[in-house]
Order: C-alpha cells, then structure tokens, then sequence
C-alpha cells in the first residue's frame, strides 16, 4: 500500500515511519508512506498557506490552492487517480474505528491531508476529500497525530506488515470484545500470581477463560460493545448473573 501524507509538519513523522512494525513494512515494501509538505505547493515568496477567515472569526483558514495542487500533483502518475480515497482528518469527520480501519486496508493507495482544527477551506471539504475523519470527541491542534493513527491502525492490517506472532486476530476491537488479561513471568511478582489456569497447560481451558474474561472485562468497560459482539446465550447468563452480584454487593 501506497500512503501519501499532506501536511504542514513533516518533521512530526520521522521517526514515526522510522521505527518498529514500519520501518519492516517499509523494508519489505509492504508499505510506502511520502511525507509531503503543503508549503512546497506555494508559488509566493511568503509560502502562505492560511488566510483569515471570510465573514470575520477568529482563527486562520487553511488555504485551497496548496492543497489542490498538491493532492492533484502527487495523484498524476496515476491512471487510477478517482480511485484513490483523499482522507481529511478533521475533527467534524466520521469516527475513526477498527471497521473503518479494516476498510481503507483494503485500498492500494491513501492520501491523508492534515487539516487543522481552524479548519480549512470548505471547498476542500467539498471539492478535494472523499472521506473526512475524526479521531474522536476531543480536539486536536492538527491532525497529524490523527493522521498517524490512521496509518498504524491500517498498516498493521496489511498482510504479511505483523509477524505471525503479533498476529492482530486477538487484539481488542477485532471482535468486538476487548482483550483478556496477558501475563508473562515471573509466575509471581511481589506476592501477585498468575492466574493458575494459565500455568495448567490445558489450552481448551485456557482458551475458555480468556474468552470470559474479555467478555467480562467489555461488560465492565465498555457495556456499548457488547451490544454488537457475538455473545453465546450462556456468555450473555454470565454477564447478567455477574452484573446482578456487582449490584446485590454495592
Ligand atoms: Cl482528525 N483533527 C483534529 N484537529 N482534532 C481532532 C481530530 C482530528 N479527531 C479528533 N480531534
């Protein structure tokens, strides 16, 4: 996968696409990030990328012209160009999750534009993006933290980007669930054990208890996913059942 990143501080991503599971990526050629900067798109001697905001405001406008050509530029080679999805991280955007996640991996190139929470010209909205993202209900200075988000979140998706012994198929999220309780040695540490299941080397057993945990630990956290996680009639017993002691004790 091609991803091209527009922003108007690239030096934020060096090390990102330098280190761990991307550096490999990258390596392996699973993965192409370019970093490009909105400023290089300019023709004034000022570089001038915003602007004030027609109708008065506070705050700076991020302006279109950079934008468009850069996106315009960088999509040239490209016989497929209508294809290739131009995300705008901004915080009005939809809510970023491991569902959409799973569904731009499917792409063979990204654009991501790094929007600031000024905000940018509405014909980039309209005219330029396919897609607008947020990160979440909170408000970021710009978007390239959310950009990176993306990116890992995409990226490790990718076949072959995760060795087999990251695999992803039991992180949180990817069923909906979040994820059981890991432990590694010591088998106690400071007088706290590891549960004795896990040392028993039954894997059936073992395999059952994690999966009880994750859909207790959801129950506990994140009661709203469990409303679209695949419970079993007796995961859902277990749930009510706990959840009437929790009460009965308070
Ligand atoms: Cl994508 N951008 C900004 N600026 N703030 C955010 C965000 C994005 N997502 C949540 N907050």
């Amino acid at each position: 996968m091609r991803i091209d990143i527009l922003t108007l501080f690239p030096k934020m991503f060096t090390d990102f696409s330098s280190t761990g599971i991307f550096q490999r990526a990258i390596e392996n050629k699973l993965v192409e990030l370019n970093i490009y900067n909105i400023r290089d798109y300019t023709h004034d001697k000022h570089h001038i990328v915003d602007d004030y905001p027609y109708g008065g405001g506070a705050g700076m406008v991020m302006k279109p012209e950079p934008i468009f050509e850069a996106v315009e530029s960088i999509m040239q080679p490209e016989e497929n160009s209508k294809k290739v999805p131009v995300i705008l991280t901004t915080p009005r955007g939809r809510l970023f999750s491991q569902e959409i996640a799973k569904e731009l991996a499917q792409n063979e190139r990204l654009i991501i534009i790094c929007g600031h929470y000024e905000g940018v010209d509405e014909r980039i909205h309209r005219n330029l993006a396919t897609d607008e993202i947020s990160i979440g209900d909170y408000v970021l200075s710009g978007g390239e933290p959310a950009a990176m988000v993306i990116v890992d979140a995409v990226t490790r998706l990718i076949p072959g980007v995760l060795g087999s012994e990251e695999s992803a198929k039991d992180d949180s999220h990817s069923a909906g669930l979040l994820e059981y309780p890991q432990y590694t040695r010591p088998a106690v540490f400071r007088d706290w054990e590891v549960p004795e299941i896990l040392l028993s080397g039954n894997h059936g057993e073992i395999a059952k208890w994690r999966r009880e945990q994750s859909v207790l630990r959801t129950a506990e956290r994140r009661p709203e996913l469990l409303n679209r996680a695949d419970l079993n009639k007796k995961e859902i017993e277990m749930v009510k059942e706990k959840y009437e002691n929790l009460f009965k004790e308070e």
